[in-house]
């Protein structure tokens, strides 16, 4: 079986110092600080890493398969099948599982978040929204928390790569792909697979690779960049890292099965007419996905999401809270301006009596000026009709009018 690449770029610095500082020898020439690393070193290890994974892809690609195969865990072992009538109405749901890994002393605490029915249903053309949802819901979660109290103990929950998976039967991406891709370009390092690789020749994996690589260039997807390799890095990383880059997207192979060839055990599939290894370089990408994902790569994706993506989200966020606050003050402004153009203390019924009072005093006294002016007009004639009872819906005070003018006509005029 072939050796896997070298492990990342971590496994290459230089032994460290050691942490005590002896003050016996070379004092004047180190002060000390050359055990910085070394600090930060123990300080993280002690910590502990989190890394987020997000697995997309049709139903049957093999997600849960190649997560399996590498991290090598039973993360699915429990999972059911849902019932065959379930599957057409199908809507995607968001399952998530966390395991803690341990490797040398440094531990993983890993999460994959599989999306079992995306892509199922008769109209998947939607399917991106709850994916986008659950990545935006991580993002405010981390918004929240660290804009609270406990900011010293966050669990990172964002999620730092998507793998997406797309079928070998394909010329390229479909339009499902291209929705899904374009709507969480930014808000995610997207690195897309092509599945199942050991359904498809040599010949026809490069050329599917080659229309993906066209789509993803004609449709101005943004997939995972990887960073420029350091001119100090040594030629076998270098040439590492080319063959990284070349192989976009990768096409990978997965199993849970371990079999035996010649003594040998190998993670592979069985055929009637051979064996395909998942970790042999010649029959598809798997240990250069795994050597990207885990060994080299996944710390500058973290990296990427914490500076571009989330940085993203909290712009976006900042910017809406502070329009939402903006409306607030224009809105509170308005309201205090019209409320002392009407000068009254709305919520104060007793000066609100008050002015009724002082309305209605006003009132009668027009309205008794009115009057006498009228008897003044009319009573050398003496012709006015007989006065009407009062209308039962004037105010009291309104209807004591003087005994032989017409309440009626004041009232009208009024
Ligand atoms: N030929 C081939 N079959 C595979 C590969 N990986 C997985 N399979 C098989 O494909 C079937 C589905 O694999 P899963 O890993 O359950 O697929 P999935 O994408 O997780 O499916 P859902 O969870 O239903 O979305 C199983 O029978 C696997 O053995 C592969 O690389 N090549
Ligand atoms: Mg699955």
């Amino acid at each position: 079986m072939p050796q896997a690449p070298p492990t990342g770029r971590s496994s290459r610095l230089p032994p460290m110092p050691p942490l005590r500082h002896d003050s016996s020898k070379g004092t004047r020439e180190m002060i000390g600080f050359a055990t910085l690393p070394e600090q930060v070193h123990r300080k993280t290890v002690k910590r502990g890493f989190e890394f987020t994974l997000l697995v997309v892809g049709e139903a049957g690609l093999g997600k849960s398969t190649l997560v399996n195969s590498l991290f090598l865990t039973e993360l699915y072992k429990d999972r059911k099948n849902p019932p065959v009538h379930g599957a057409i109405k199908k809507t995607v749901e968001i399952e998530k599982k966390t395991v803690e890994i341990e490797e040398k002393g440094v531990k993983l605490r890993l999460t994959v978040v599989d999306t079992p029915g995306f892509g199922d249903g008769v109209d998947c053309g939607d399917d991106w929204k709850s994916v986008e949802r659950y990545v935006d819901e991580q993002f405010n979660k981390y918004f929240q928390d660290e804009s609270g109290l406990n900011r010293r103990n966050i669990q990172d929950h964002r999620v730092h790569c998507c793998l997406y998976f797309v079928p070998p039967y394909g010329h390229g991406l479909r339009q499902l792909d291209v929705e899904f891709m374009k709507r969480l370009h930014r808000k995610v390092n997207i690195v897309p697979v092509v599945a199942k690789a050991d359904t498809l020749t040599k010949a026809e994996i490069a050329k599917l690779k080659a229309n993906l690589l066209r789509d993803i260039d004609t449709h101005k997807i943004k997939i995972y960049q990887f960073p420029d390799c350091d001119e100090d890095e040594d030629e076998e990383f270098q040439q590492q890292d080319r063959e990284l880059k070349a192989s976009i997207p990768f096409a990978v192979i997965g199993s849970n099965c371990i079999i035996e060839i010649a003594g040998r055990r190998v993670r592979g599939r069985q055929y009637p007419w051979g064996i395909v290894e998942v970790e042999n370089a010649a029959h598809c990408d798997f240990v250069k996905l795994r050597t990207m994902l885990i060994s080299t790569h996944m710390q500058d994706m973290k990296e990427v999401t914490q500076d571009i993506h989330y940085e993203n989200f909290r712009a976006q966020c900042i910017s809406h809270m502070n329009q939402v606050a903006l409306k607030e003050r224009s809105k509170l402004r308005r309201d205090s301006i019209s409320a002392a153009d009407v000068k009254r203390p709305v919520d104060d019924p007793g000066k609100l009596l008050e002015q009724k009072d002082e309305e209605i005093r006003r009132m009668q006294e027009m309205l008794s000026q009115m009057q006498q002016r009228l008897q003044g007009q009319h009573d050398p004639l003496n012709k006015l009709p007989p006065a009407k009872p009062p209308k039962p819906s004037a105010p009291s005070s309104l209807n004591k009018t003087p005994q032989g003018s017409s309440s009626r006509d004041s009232i009208i005029n009024v």
